[in-house]
């Protein structure tokens, strides 16, 4: 479903990139919300459309410790992934600029668990086989910060490019009905 809400808004937005090299850069802002009573964590929006050379800023709205951090293979080949320090203030910031085109894929690491994360996407949404794919060295520094806080079972990540198995599997038994 998400994904169907993707393509049409890329789609929409995608008649924007026409005159996207005469526009001035734009500054955007998620906001990070602690809504303690409903505990629930989130980045509102939770999807955000820029063009290059726009920036991010993200504004914690509470002195609750959160971070911007990248899913391992979260981001276009050819750029670095979002790590953003804690920010653990009222109104502390965390600042972004994307030049390059695609999808960014985030997540706050201590609210992980209640699905704090969210998506960035530059001009474009990115094909399956655009995004950074993760060493054996990359994955293992992406756990090592999971394991700050969390038990080494919990929370294996798998990235895109060896979920596909998984994929075909499903479609061989569509195939067959
Ligand atoms: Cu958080």
């Amino acid at each position: 479903m998400l994904r169907i809400v993707l393509s049409a808004l890329v789609l929409c937005f995608g008649a924007s990139q026409v005159w996207a090299a005469d526009r001035q850069p734009k500054e955007h802002v998620v906001q990070i919300v602690s809504d303690y009573d409903n505990l629930r964590m989130y980045f509102k929006p939770k999807l955000i459309i820029v063009q290059p050379g726009d920036t991010v800023t993200w504004v914690n709205q509470a002195a609750e410790d959160h971070n911007i951090f990248s899913y391992p293979d979260g981001f276009p080949k050819g750029d670095k992934p979002l790590h953003s320090p804690y920010l653990k203030k009222k109104n502390e910031k965390w600042t972004h600029t994307f030049q390059k085109k695609g999808t960014y894929e985030y997540h706050c690491i201590p609210h992980l668990p209640m699905g704090m994360h969210g998506t960035v996407i530059v001009g474009r949404h990115s094909t399956a086989n655009e995004f950074h794919e993760p060493s054996v060295t990359e994955m293992k520094a992406y756990q090592a910060r999971l394991r700050e806080f969390y038990d080494d079972e919990e929370f294996k990540y798998t990235p895109r490019n060896k979920r596909k198995a998984g994929k075909a599997t499903t479609h061989k038994k569509h195939a067959h009905k």
